[in-house]
């Protein structure tokens, strides 16, 4: 990893405020090991809490909406994460692209607002078990990222900063079971050539490529041996600050 590793955890549906010592745990754990960048993506009812106390790490949403505002029952714009305290948000994670038919135009839409109103963005893309099994799963994946992206014409000139990738294969996520290291090798140089031939060798080169599903402090410093990637993005194993710090401790 040539950039400084970036490890987000994200809690999914879990968390109320009695989660809230955990955070605090992660983020003194974070203080000790300046080396690593962290940061947690708590639900929405917990990012003013977590951001208020936080020191060091940053903080995050798993989504937001494509508007600005108006008539959205139930909806949460950009800013209304920004407003509370979110410095990212998680945009296209496969668990919202099944449970709330996110496509990729829409996805990218949300990338639109989240960088209009100041937030950094994690794009996800991964492929299912049956599009790994044809074969097809480089081939997929670039072309649901080069939708969900926003376009070369459309993005900041600090755009290494505002945009990371995380790559999620939609059979790894919650199984205990992470790609192989070759799998996510393979699949990582595919996004870097495409991020360069999106953004050009400066600033595609310099985004920062995620692996995220099944890592575990066990497997963690093999998956950040890989070269192209940069960090993870943490489900299960981010909910305590002992697992999660186990998976920093590996990165740096
Ligand atoms: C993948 C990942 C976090 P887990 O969704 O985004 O979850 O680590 O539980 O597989």
């Amino acid at each position: 990893m040539t950039r400084r590793p970036y490890i987000v955890g994200n809690w999914k549906m879990h968390g109320t405020r009695a989660m809230l010592s955990e955070a605090r745990a992660i983020d003194r754990a974070a203080q000790r090991h300046m080396k690593v960048e962290v940061a947690l993506a708590p639900p929405f009812t917990l990012i003013h809490p977590i951001h208020r106390e936080a020191e060091q790490i940053s903080v995050g949403a798993q989504d937001c909406h494509h508007a600005d505002g108006g008539a959205h029952t139930g909806d949460i714009s950009a800013a209304m994460v920004a407003d509370a305290g979110a410095k990212f948000v998680i945009l296209g994670h496969s668990e919202r692209r099944q449970d709330h038919a996110e496509d990729d135009a829409l996805v990218r839409a949300k990338a639109g607002a989240a960088l209009a109103a100041g937030l950094r963005i994690i794009m996800c893309c991964g492929e299912s078990a049956k599009t790994r099994e044809s074969g097809r799963a480089v081939a997929f994946v670039k072309t649901q990222l080069k939708a969900s992206l926003p376009s070369p014409d459309d993005v900041p000139a600090d755009l290494a900063e505002r945009i990371t990738v995380a790559y999620e294969p939609i059979w790894a996520i919650g199984t205990g079971n992470a790609a192989t290291t070759d799998d996510i090798a393979e699949m990582h140089d595919a996004i870097r050539h495409l991020l360069v031939e999106l953004y050009g060798e400066e600033q595609g080169g310099a985004v920062r490529i995620l692996y995220g599903g099944s890592v575990k402090a066990e497997n963690a410093a093999e998956i950040f041996a890989v070269p192209e990637v940069g960090g993870a993005l943490v489900g299960g194993a981010s909910l305590t600050a002992d697992s999660f710090m186990g998976i920093a401790l590996a990165a740096g």
